[in-house]
């Protein structure tokens, strides 16, 4: 592992943390303690671009001003009411969500996981209630390399060892297949099939993007089956790949999907089930919820993130700025690269074994100002802040394919 030096202000936190909390991470020994737009700035007063976004919770940028005011605004008139009564901002974000999304209903958690949770019970609920799918026989088909989170059911479709060692006994009811393989999908479904549940990207995979046609595939897959498609979009929506919505790029609609990350803009965890008529339908009072799901604070801000994604045209800028993106990178003068994988402001960049691990890059990366995240040993991940300019893209660019040509 590549040492990095530390100075003493920086130190004493990770010492502290190391000491009193739960040993769950390996962080890049950066201590960030300020954010603006796309940079992050550590306690020794060095400043940082952000090529991570939090995981894509920050598409609008660091402490955006506007959603900032938005929720220091609510935060001063009512924060959390509990769904046991009413309140003023709830509705207009349901309304918005579903005019800007296309979707007929939306059901408000917290974290991304709880979302899934809630797209696997309402898939669970709609099989037993509409498809007749005797109890407890309900299917979900999952793919191989998959990431929707932590709870101790999520993990238990996960093929990752380091997610689900050790946690067991898991859910039943999930069966999983190869990502990008319809026709090993098509051999998995059967009439106790509830849903298809798949991330339109893979993330955590590292940036994998299926074959052209699979999620038109999908689509068809489980027309003919009468399941329903549920595609996770907490990472791959809302802009990232310069679409609202991933699943776009092949023109289909599913009949559910998840939301959380930057619907929010890193202010406050916000996430949220979208779905048609039929499939929400299956919820009725006190069957499912949560005590902070929809509270006025959290809604106060989502209003204003999604403004912020509309009215600064964050989603058409990812667009324009991902091939600018693609370009640069495929235009990296190295022998290092496997594959560059591009889509919207969102990159893996594979880099070739002999590389000797994406790891050591992103300290060489840090050294130079910018920080990004390895993933699956060999690669770099890259999606900013969506707020980026050009010409902050070509330094990053710049500086990557210099830290490339190191040793
Ligand atoms: C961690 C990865 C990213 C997600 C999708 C649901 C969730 C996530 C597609 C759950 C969360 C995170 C969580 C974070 C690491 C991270 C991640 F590398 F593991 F895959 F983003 F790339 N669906 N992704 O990507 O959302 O409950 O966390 O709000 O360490 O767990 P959450």
């Amino acid at each position: 592992m590549a040492a990095t030096t530390t100075s003493t202000a920086s130190r004493t936190f990770i010492d502290q943390e190391e000491r009193f909390g739960a040993h769950n991470y390996h962080p890049l020994d950066v201590v960030a303690t300020r954010g603006e737009g796309v940079f992050l700035e550590d306690v020794e007063g060095k400043r940082f671009m952000d090529f991570l976004a939090a995981y894509s919770a920050v598409n609008q940028g660091h402490n955006h001003p506007r959603i900032v005011k938005a929720m220091v605004d609510q935060c001063a008139r009512l924060a959390l009411t509990s769904r046991a009564f009413r309140n003023d901002r709830f509705p207009p974000l349901l309304e918005k969500l579903c005019k800007v999304t296309g979707f007929e209903r939306a059901l408000l958690m917290n974290s991304g996981a709880e979302a899934v949770e809630t797209a696997l019970k309402a898939a669970r609920k709609w099989a037993y209630d509409v498809k007749k799918v005797a109890y407890p026989e309900a299917e979900i088909v999952v793919c191989e390399g998959n990431f929707h989170g932590r709870t101790t059911t999520i993990v238990g479709f996960s093929t990752d060892p380091d997610s689900t060692t050790g946690f067991g006994p898991f859910t039943p009811g999930f069966k999983i297949v190869p990502y990008g393989d319809l026709e090993a999908m098509k051999a998995a479904l059967t009439k106790n099939t509830a849903a298809i549940f798949v991330e339109p990207i893979q993330g955590e995979g590292g940036v994998v993007i299926p074959p052209a046609g699979y999620l038109k595939g999908l689509r068809t897959l489980a027309d003919e089956n009468g399941c329903l498609l549920i595609l996770d979009e907490i990472q791959s929506g809302l802009g990232r790949t310069g679409k609202w919505f991933a699943f776009e790029h092949e023109g289909i609609r599913p009949d559910g999907t998840t939301i959380g990350k930057a619907l929010s803009g890193g202010l406050y965890p916000v996430s949220a089930f979208l779905a048609s008529n039929k499939v929400m339908d299956v919820f009725t009072p006190g069957i499912h919820g949560s005590t902070y799901g929809g509270n006025p604070l959290a809604c106060a801000v989502a209003t204003a993130a999604l403004d912020v994604l509309i009215d600064e045209k964050l989603i058409e800028k990812a667009a324009s700025l991902g091939d600018h993106l693609r370009t640069r990178l495929l235009g990296m003068k190295t022998d290092k690269l496997a594959e560059v994988r591009v889509i919207g402001l969102w990159a893996g960049v594979q880099l070739k074994p002999s590389a000797g691990g994406a790891r050591k890059y992103c300290y060489k990366l840090k050294d130079r100002g910018m920080l990004c995240k390895d993933t699956h040993v060999d690669t770099i991940r890259l999606a900013p802040p969506l707020v980026i300019t050009r010409e902050q893209i070509d330094w990053a660019v710049d500086q990557l394919e210099a830290a490339l040509a190191e040793a």
